[in-house]
């Protein structure tokens, strides 16, 4: 009950990143291999963009997308792709095979916002591909494997396509990004670029409101060529982002390597920060990092206000998760996007995580400051419990007499000893954050 946050102003249902510098390399002009794809097509692309088999909004039914079990896919000669469905009578009704989709179904993308937490807006939607096959709506990793190597970039296009068309159909978020997930394996294909290019003007859209995610994939062996292909599609104007940062295969070593604008770390880490509060050490060290290379953060999985309070006073700016909205399809983005209210950062903390980034931030900071033959002013100032930001939550609240309150005020005994007896300061700081640990725990049971 502690953890309830009073005045906080976040609303289910989204993601998204903006305003940042946008490239002012000119568009080139030169043809493309391929035309623009255009809208229903009907006669045998590979891939067609259908109307919604719903109209409005959707029936609950279809969401979330799809709990049980994996779609099945086998892939019968290049374009016809064989889906069977859990959950339906396979032996009576034989799997729907490739109709102008190859899935039978429809693909068409849901938008999830990104919010700017700093500037306090919503600055991009990322586009993530829903199959709709009946009344099921089948995610991505249900159905992309299946999609044979030569229909990969015209479905791409597809995605990339609606997602632009969505944008534009916006009046409210002229200034707002569209974020498209790209196979890696399409940056080494030499008709990519172009694709791009000839889809943003085919829909006249800016490619500084584009961002490209690189999912992450298998390893590509040729590095040389992976860069060249992004920075050919960079050179246009669009920006590239870094997908599932702290996975496997989005190491740091992609993140020193490739050309990348963006950092979007897996939503792994924010989901479970309720669990593992820790883990914030590894957004902190991210943010770190991305600034001092220039590079723009998004925390994905952003789940609970409580998560979003913690980043918030860790000085994340990007958000993306369902704690501020759900993937939604583009006919919702109007409504939602006059009624949502993009939350008010603060300096304090509004929860315990809150209180724990916050310690975790003060922490590492004194560490910092301590190392740096600067005149800083701030050792007889600290004795106070009540000064820092948890001290004014903590006041707000009438917690300072709780377990965890006692520990805080222990840690600002100490906190100007780090010079002359750094183990008694490091166990004021342990000893506050496993109270505060320990009081998440006794909340949750
Ligand atoms: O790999 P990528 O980050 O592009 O994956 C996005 C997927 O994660 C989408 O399918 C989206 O529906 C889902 N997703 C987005 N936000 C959240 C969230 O806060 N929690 C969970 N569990 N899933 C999310
Ligand atoms: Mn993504």
């Amino acid at each position: 009950m502690l953890e309830r946050l009073p005045g906080t102003t976040v609303r289910g249902d989204g993601e998204g990143l903006g305003g940042a510098p946008t490239p002012g390399a000119p568009r080139r002009r030169s043809a493309t291999h391929r035309p623009a794809p255009r809208k229903r097509k009907r006669h045998k692309p590979l891939l067609s963009l259908q109307p919604a088999p719903y109209a409005g909004a959707l029936p609950s039914a279809c969401w979330p997308p799809l709990a049980e079990g994996a779609v099945r896919a086998t892939i019968a000669g290049l374009n016809s792709v064989m889906l069977t469905m859990p959950g339906t009578d396979q032996g009576r009704r034989k799997p729907r095979v490739s109709a102008p989709f190859p899935f039978g179904g429809a693909v068409r993308p849901f938008f999830q916002p990104i919010v700017d937490l700093r500037h306090g807006r919503v600055c991009g939607f990322e586009a993530l591909a829903r199959l709709f096959v009946g009344d099921r709506v089948i995610p991505p990793v249900e159905f992309l494997h299946a999609i044979p190597e030569s229909g990969r970039l015209d479905f791409f296009a597809l995605v990339l396509d609606a997602a632009l068309a969505a944008m534009n159909g916006l009046s409210d978020a002229a200034d707002c990004y569209a974020s498209v997930n790209v196979d890696r394996s399409l940056f080494l294909d030499a008709r990519f670029a172009g694709t791009v290019d000839a889809t943003l003007r085919a829909r006249s859209y800016p490619p500084g409101r584009l961002v490209l995610e690189i999912l992450e994939d298998e390893r590509i062996a040729d590095e040389g060529r992976m860069i060249q292909g992004l920075e050919r599609v960079r050179s246009l104007g669009v920006r590239i982002a870094l997908d599932d940062v702290g996975t496997a295969h989005a190491s740091l070593m992609n993140i020193k390597t490739l050309p990348l604008d963006i950092l979007k770390l897996d939503q792994t880490f924010a989901r479970g920060l309720r669990d593992r509060p820790k883990d914030l050490l590894f957004v902190l060290s991210l943010l770190s990092l991305a600034r001092g290379l220039g590079k723009s953060l998004v925390i994905e999985g952003v789940e609970t206000v409580e998560i979003l309070d913690a980043l918030t006073i860790l000085g994340v700016t990007f958000v993306q998760g369902y704690g501020i909205a759900r993937p939604m399809p583009a006919e919702r983005l109007e409504d939602w996007l006059r009624t949502y209210q993009v939350p008010v950062a603060t300096r304090t903390p509004q929860s315990l995580l809150g209180a724990y980034a916050s310690h975790l931030t003060v922490v590492e900071t004194c560490r910092i400051l301590v190392c740096q033959p600067l005149p800083i002013a701030w050792k007889e100032e600290s004795k106070n419990p009540h000064a820092c930001g948890i001290g004014r939550y903590f006041d707000r609240f009438g917690l300072h007499e709780t377990a965890f309150g006692l520990a805080h005020k222990r840690f600002h005994e100490v906190m100007n000893c780090y010079g002359t007896d750094p183990s008694r300061w490091e166990q004021g700081a342990e000893g506050f954050a496993s109270a505060l640990t320990q009081a998440m725990r006794a909340a949750d049971a």
